[in-house]
């Protein structure tokens, strides 16, 4: 029963989504409206053309569809330029401690985000090289919660679902995790995440001994 680990990106490893949250805003300011802290939490785990739908769904306009790539590739720049300041410190308190551990204990962990910026970000905070596989949105063309990222994911770890571990700050991450019958971790506001086999509130509290015993399970 070799268990696998796949981690999700934004909200897990990285907090990108203060990043997503100045560029989303300032393509919503120069459209002429606004949106607040509270329903920038209903982007996480989006896809970059979901939540731009979903944004000026809340702004009440409509675009092109000219506009529309054009205003979602100004808003990846935008965020690029944010994502070029990111280093090492940057990884979040507790994560590279399981890392560590894992690549002591030679168990294979993959990366599950819906972004098509990962690789760039893991490249950033120096943990590229640490994954045994990377699924990202550039390999997916179903959104979370379907499983599909994270399917594809325990394939290229050649982990059988049962055995596989998602790490997940989104209430959709969860589902699809659960929806592939794998272990759901939720990292983040038990309140959201009450779906997830196991809640912590960030991974400060993922303690060595709480990932020894998924691996004797
Ligand atoms: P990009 P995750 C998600 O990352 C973010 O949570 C979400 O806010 C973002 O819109 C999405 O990636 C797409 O990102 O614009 O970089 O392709 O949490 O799945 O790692
Ligand atoms: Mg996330």
């Amino acid at each position: 029963n070799q268990k696998a680990f796949i981690f999700d990106l934004d909200g897990v490893i990285v907090d990108t989504a203060k990043f997503h949250f100045k560029a989303w805003k300032k393509l919503a300011n120069d459209l002429g409206f606004d949106f607040s802290e509270a329903q920038n939490e209903q982007l996480k785990g989006v896809s970059r053309a979901a939540s731009l739908n979903k944004i000026l769904a809340w702004g009440d306009m409509e675009l092109s569809e000219d506009e529309f790539n054009k205003q979602m590739a100004l808003k990846n720049e935008n965020y690029l330029s944010y994502v070029d300041t990111m280093d090492e410190k940057d990884i979040l308190p507790g994560v590279s401690k399981v890392i560590d551990y894992l690549i002591e204990k030679d168990i294979p962990f993959a990366l599950g985000s819906a972004s098509k910026n990962a690789r760039n970000i893991l490249k950033k905070v120096n943990l590229f090289d640490k994954f045994h596989a990377i699924v990202d949105g550039n390999d997916v063309t179903k959104a979370k919660p379907d499983p599909e990222v994270f399917l594809i994911a325990a394939e290229k770890l050649k982990a059988s679902a049962g055995n596989c571990v998602v790490f997940e700050d989104s209430l959709a991450g969860i589902q699809a995790a659960n929806i592939a019958k794998m272990i759901s971790i939720g990292i983040g506001d038990d309140s959201i995440l009450s779906e997830a086999d196991h809640n912590f509130k960030d991974f400060t509290e993922v303690e060595i001994s709480f990932i020894n015993n998924l691996l004797k399970e």
